[in-house]
């Protein structure tokens, strides 16, 4: 139990109504209030959101000791109010009650992780909090394809996102290194895509069988976050290419990549064959997959003529709309003349991007990910072990102090889906390596894009980030400790 602080008979909390990352929205602390977490306190529900109270119980129960179950009658009570806004909730805090209203279930499970950071000691500090997301597509992505992580790395890895509210996890499938999801009528992708020797150095073989896939969409999910699966193409292209040989420019056997080499590949964009693997792919990729959004990649085809890449895309975009699905793409796919709905996602250091601006001019929307900020796998300072430098040194303030509305010329709020950050795996070997380079910079990135512009600010977010290094501690998660960040 921590230690309780009293001043003139009141317990003061240990946490602040707004000791919350990401920030909440609208934060009205009541400080002579707290709620105390006994033996006896249940959590009520209405009956749409009985596992999200599930879930609240035993995040309770884990953090206190205590034996919060679900039940009638309880002083926490759940309920939805449509009218919030999917996303959102409310929370009110009293000496008798605590009382969570969300939206949706979903909103309801965000209002549950905002419940879980500020439950300390047994205590919840009291007032309201009302609080919703500046971004619908708040995402962080991992690649698979440089190195596998396994079903259970997956789940490790998206447990810790989801206090964050991070609602969207990419998986990068499929690049020169390795194919890592099983097509059922193309078996050599995953046999030779994703077996002994592939990844960078050889060091990251293995593959989702589409069993396994499926449990890792069913785990996101329950935890209200949606896979948004990426195939590239036409570059990045090397695994299927040594996989089916009819998929090169002359039908000639490729050797296998391990090195971290980009652009030399390419589908070629003339053949029947190119189509008919690409829509065999995207078909069943889409099949297996229950979210909004297919990612087809796009990006760094240096060795594809203009031409031809404008001739591929033309094909290949309108195809995932035949399976329901809305595309995502690299901003290099912004050079082409791009069907309605499809979403371009921005990954360059550069100051502007003609492409994008484009794209968003026409009504199209953009994720924002750019490297210089959100790139997790940019090493922290000269002396990180892992990761790269290329689009330069991201420490934690400096994936904090941007705006995603300021990054881009032409693409203002309005033309924003969301933020997303990716985390590349050549250097990485574990999931430890993934949660030292994801933590602490993906809850900045988390702020970034759940809370309002006006709330944000570097000194609090600090204070607050220091203070949730002791729960990494306790979860035993391998986060960097930043010298920037005044650690407990
Ligand atoms: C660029 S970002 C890539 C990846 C690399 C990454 C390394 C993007 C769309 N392409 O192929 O893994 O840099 O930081």
């Amino acid at each position: 139990m921590a230690k309780q602080f009293r001043v003139l008979g009141v317990p003061l909390p240990t946490k602040q109504l707004g000791d919350v990352i990401p920030v909440p929205a609208v934060v009205r602390p009541v400080t002579t209030t707290t709620f105390t977490i006994v033996s006896s306190t249940r959590v009520s529900t209405v009956p749409e959101a009985e596992a999200v109270a599930g879930r609240l119980a035993a995040g309770l129960s884990t953090a206190t000791g205590l034996p919060v179950t679900t039940g009638d009658g309880g002083s926490i009570r759940l309920s939805l109010d449509p009218g919030l806004g999917a996303e959102a909730y409310r929370l009110e805090i009293t000496a008798g009650a605590v009382t969570l209203t969300g939206g949706s279930p979903q909103g309801l499970f965000w209002g549950v992780q905002t419940v879980l950071q500020l439950e300390s000691g047994g205590v919840l500090p009291g007032g309201v909090i009302e609080d919703r997301p500046r971004f619908p597509y708040r995402g962080a992505m991992l690649d698979l394809a440089r190195h596998f992580f396994t079903v259970d790395e997956i789940k490790a890895h998206i447990d810790q996102l989801v206090p964050f509210k991070i609602n969207h996890l990419h998986l990068h499938l499929t690049d020169d290194q390795g194919w890592r999801l099983e097509i059922p009528g193309r078996p050599r992708l995953t046999e030779i895509g994703g077996g002994p020797g592939t990844g960078v150095d050889g060091a990251g073989p293995g593959f989702l069988t589409t069993a396994a896939y499926a449990e890792v969409v069913a785990y996101a999910a329950d935890r209200f976050v949606g896979i948004v699966p990426e195939i590239d193409m036409p570059g990045h292209v090397n695994a299927a290419q040594v996989a089916y040989p009819e998929l090169t420019a002359d039908g000639q056997p490729v050797a296998p990549r391990t090195d971290t080499a980009v652009g030399y590949s390419s589908l070629p964009a003339g053949p029947e064959t190119t189509y008919a693997f690409v829509e065999d792919v995207i078909r069943t990729v889409a099949d297996l997959t229950p979210g909004p959004y297919l990612h087809i990649g796009g990006d760094e085809c240096h060795s594809t003529p203009a031409a031809d890449y404008r001739a591929f895309l033309e094909r290949v975009l309108p195809i995932p709309a035949k399976y329901g699905k809305t595309v995502i793409g690299w901003h290099e796919i912004a050079a082409v003349d791009l069907p309605d709905h499809v979403v371009v996602q921005y990954w360059r250091p550069e100051a502007d991007d003609a492409g994008t601006a484009r794209a968003a001019a026409e009504g199209r929307r953009v994720i924002m990910s750019p490297a210089d900020r959100v790139y997790l796998d940019m090493k922290y300072d000269a002396d990180t072990p892992l990761g790269l430098d290329w689009a330069g040194l991201i420490g934690v303030e400096r994936a904090y102090d941007w705006d995603p509305a300021d990054r881009l010329p032409g693409v203002g709020e309005e033309s924003l889906l969301g933020v997303e950050a990716p985390l590349w795996s050549e250097t990485l070997r574990s999931v430890d390596d993934v949660h030292r380079m994801t933590f602490p910079r993906l809850p900045a990135v988390a702020e970034v894009a759940w809370s309002p512009r006006a709330a944000r600010d570097w000194p609090s977010f600090r204070e607050r980030l220091a203070a949730y290094g002791p729960r990494w501690d306790a979860a035993g998660v391998d986060y960097y400790r930043s010298p920037e960040i005044d650690w407990r």
